[in-house]
């Protein structure tokens, strides 16, 4: 069964371009994921099609009416169950263990939904009525939460199994299990020698054993330069 995912937002095409590329593309077109794309504009209630408006109080900015933000998740939620992520910067920081603890949830629902929010931001009544897990991708403002939905989606999306080609490329990469969250190795491909500059040797060896021995090494020593808060006390 194919993972439903509902992207619900004010610039349905910026989404679309996306998800018809490269891998996020490929996975639905083998039929691992869904993807529905909702334009919170077709549910506004006025003849002008308003989506937002002024703060109450004053203020700058424009504030995304509760009706047609509370009434496109209801009519595109199918499974209650579903998890619903409303992409702030106030949110949760996302990272590769809340991407498993989603993906797990959205699996067991077959279905997930994430609300971008825009402007300002969204009336407070409709965060409380649809009770969403907010969602940041990290300390710093974009202008809405569309491309944020977007880093979502593909870091849910490949790790639905079977979606990247060689099914342990998602296992070793950097931030993953199997190496202990700890950062990539450096790696190489033709041609072999480059602006005077030669990879490795190690790597033309052939010695299997220590080539996984050096890139142990490097991918240890790049996270204690790098990243020291990755570091165990026993690395
Ligand atoms: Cl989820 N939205 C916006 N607008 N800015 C962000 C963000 C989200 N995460 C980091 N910056």
């Amino acid at each position: 069964m194919s993972l439903s995912v509902k992207v619900l937002t004010l610039f349905p095409d910026m989404i679309r371009a996306v998800l018809e590329t490269s891998i996020l593309g490929r996975a639905a077109r083998q039929g691992q994921v869904d993807y529905t794309v909702v334009d919170i504009r077709d549910f506004a209630v006025d003849k002008h099609r308003t989506v937002d408006d002024y703060p109450y109080g004053g203020g700058a900015g424009m504030i995304m009416m509760a009706p047609p933000v509370v009434e496109a998740v209801e009519a595109a939620r199918e499974n209650d169950e579903a998890p619903v992520l409303l992409m702030t910067p106030q949110g949760e920081r996302l990272d590769e263990e809340l991407v498993l603890e989603l993906l797990d949830q959205a699996s067991g629902a077959g279905e997930i939904i994430l609300l971008c929010g825009h402007y300002k931001g969204i009336d407070e009544r409709a965060i409380e009525l649809l009770n969403p897990r907010e969602v940041s991708i990290g300390d710093y403002v974009l202008t809405g939460g569309e491309l944020p939905a977007l880093v979502v989606v593909d870091a849910l999306v490949r790790r639905i199994p079977g979606v990247l080609g060689n099914s342990d490329s998602a296992e070793q990469d950097s931030f993953t299990a199997a190496l202990d969250g700890r950062l990539e190795c450096p790696w190489y491909t033709r041609p072999p020698e480059y602006r005077g500059r030669e990879i490795p040797e190690v790597l033309l060896s052939g010695h299997h054993a220590n080539i996984e021995a050096w890139r142990r090494e490097q991918s240890l020593a790049r996270t204690r330069q790098r990243r020291p808060d990755l570091m165990d006390d026993d690395q």
